[in-house]
């Protein structure tokens, strides 16, 4: 039975051909190795102050960033928490602790203490790099816990301005030995198809596996050249913007012009001023161009391809955009943070692009194999039948951090990792995501996990017991919304509730709806049934 299943697998491959990938050094040398080439051309543009640094710079201030976190005691296999809106000092930081062997691990830093510590603490962050929105909400932690706190922007008591940390000489590349490529680099938190945020344990390794997938190759599946300008407007702390952007970018040689906030008319003037030609979005951000009245077709015609992800963007959004950009190709990639984290990208996007249709988030990437499993049967699908989406590859994480019950549940022993995502590929490799098995809500591309609200609701004195859902939002994707078991005699309202999750989390996590229930259904196992509180909704009878 097992050789019959095994000789029926269906394995879908990219239309390109496998490449040799160079993943057996480190990713920052990976990234700059094209210096001799662009030394002297724009890398980072900051375009809150319009300072440029070239590549040659980008690299020493790297260098120099390694050597100051070896200073404040950071060393191989220890983790920093970059905990920052878009700035040059990420990336700085970034690949100044992968110099050191060390990971970072991103986080928003408009979470609230609660949710910041917690990460900070899972992760063993070894020191903090942050600004001036945050600081107030880790100095306590980390002056408890001696961690040191680095700022970017100004000095603060208790704090090392960044300045300072760059201050000093650089890192000499001889002591970058004794970096492996199974080292992890980056450590993202995702929940991944169910539960708590877990890191994700990103190597040196799957990174460069994942962007030469993206940008190598004579055909490059995405291609980035030395004359592109991107945009680096989504945040540097989640996995698409930090992989498809910063790092695809200089290991293609781009200029990349950073953008802290999103804000419409900003954007139009920094796509002006600096020519920009490939800008990364994500759904929102491409429905609110597509209506806004202020953008014109020309504000944007230096922009060569516009990219989204992250999220389901409908044919309907894509052919309104496509209608106001007609010179911009659009298209979409697909990502998930375990996955290294790109499966699939529009073939559009290559250097010799092929057609493609509107709707579908892309084609498998190269030197990876893409799987559709019937979710009740495990067995492997052909072409147009939706099933779990399952990728292979060297890009996929080493696994979770301190996790490998969880590790184990999501990559199998054949090493396809399991998505939770429900979609299929259709006659032209084409992928098209439909539906989702997990659990998690994505809130204008950001995740949003229910078992943490679920987790945080029943900590409250009159809940008796609570159960998270998504539904679905015009404005951001998806909404989560709370199914609300009260002991009994409470009388406490929706308002209530809701206020007191808005104080422990971040605002994309806020619960939008209560709905008061005397049964949260569950399996005999304990397992919220979801399904059964959508079908709930979808009637018009949640309680
Ligand atoms: N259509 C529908 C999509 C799509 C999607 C993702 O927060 P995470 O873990 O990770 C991401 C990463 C996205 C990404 C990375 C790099 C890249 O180049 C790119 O495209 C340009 C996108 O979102 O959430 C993972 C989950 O988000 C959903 C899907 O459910 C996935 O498992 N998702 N992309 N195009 N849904």
């Amino acid at each position: 039975v097992v050789a019959a299943a095994a000789a029926k697998e269906v394995v879908f491959r990219s239309k390109l051909p496998d490449i040799e990938i160079p993943n057996e050094q480190t990713l920052q040398s990976y990234c700059f190795a094209k210096m001799a080439e662009v030394g002297s051309r724009p890398c980072i543009i900051d375009g809150m102050t319009g300072v440029s640094y070239t590549y040659a710079e980008v690299e020493t201030l790297t260098r120099r960033a390694a050597a100051g976190l070896r200073r404040m005691g950071v060393g191989k296999g220890d983790v920093v928490m970059n905990l920052l809106r878009n700035c040059p000092e990420f990336a700085f930081s970034f690949l100044g602790a992968a110099r050191l062997g060390a990971a970072t691990t991103t986080a928003n830093p408009f979470y609230t203490p609660h949710e910041i510590h917690r990460q900070a603490e899972a992760a063993g962050a070894k020191l903090i790099v942050t600004e001036a929105c945050a600081v107030e909400k880790v100095l306590e932690f980390a002056a408890e816990r001696g961690l040191p706190v680095v700022t970017v922007d100004g000095k603060r008591d208790g704090c090392v301005e960044f300045s300072e940390v760059i201050g000093g000489d650089e890192l000499p590349e001889a002591e970058e030995a004794g970096i492996h490529p199974d080292d992890v680099v980056a450590l993202p938190y995702s929940s991944g198809t169910t539960g708590l945020p877990k890191g994700v344990m990103l190597t040196h390794r799957s990174l460069i596996t994942s962007v030469a997938q993206q940008v190598d190759g004579a055909n490059p599946n995405l291609y980035f050249s030395k004359e592109d300008v991107l945009l680096c407007l989504l945040p540097l702390f989640h996995i698409y913007s930090l992989n498809s952007v910063l790092l695809a970018g200089l290991r293609a040689g781009s200029a990349m012009v950073i953008m802290k906030k999103f804000e419409i008319g900003a954007l139009v003037e920094l796509v002006r001023a600096h020519g920009i030609t490939v800008a990364p979005f994500v759904p929102p951000i491409v429905v609110e161009i597509a209506k806004s009245p202020r953008v014109t077709a020309d504000d944007l015609a230096s922009i060569r391809m516009v990219m989204s992800g992250a999220a389901p963007m409908g044919k309907d959004i894509q052919d309104a955009f496509m209608a106001k950009i007609p010179n911009a190709v659009l298209g979409q990639g697909y990502g998930m943070t375990e996955a290294g984290p790109v499966l699939a990208m529009c073939l559009a996007f290559a250097k010799e692009p092929f057609e493609v249709k509107s709707g579908s988030c892309g084609t498998v990437v190269r030197n990876a194999g893409l799987k559709i499993v019937d979710p009740d049967t495990g067995a492997s699908l052909g072409r147009n039948q939706p099933g779990e989406i399952c990728i292979s590859g060297e890009q996929i994480m080493k696994g979770y951090l301190n996790d490998p019950e969880s590790t184990k549940n999501t990559i199998d022993k054949d090493g396809w990792l399991h998505t939770g995502d429900i979609g299929f590929v259709d006659d032209d490799d084409e992928i098209f995501i439909v539906d989702r098995l997990k659990e998690i809500i994505k809130y204008k591309g950001f995740q949003v996990a229910p078992a943490e609200l679920e987790a945080l609701l029943i900590t409250h004195p009159e809940i008796k017991d609570a159960a998270v859902v998504g539904v679905k939002d015009d404005l951001c994707g998806e909404v989560p919304v709370a199914f609300i078991k009260r002991i009994e005699g409470s009388e406490i309202t929706e308002n209530e509730i809701k206020q007191f999750v808005s104080k422990e989390v971040v605002f994309y996590k806020r619960i939008n709806k209560v709905y008061f229930t005397d049964s949260i259904p569950k399996n005999p196992s304990g397992k919220i049934l979801r399904k059964d509180l959508r079908a709930r909704l979808a009637a018009g009878i949640p309680q």
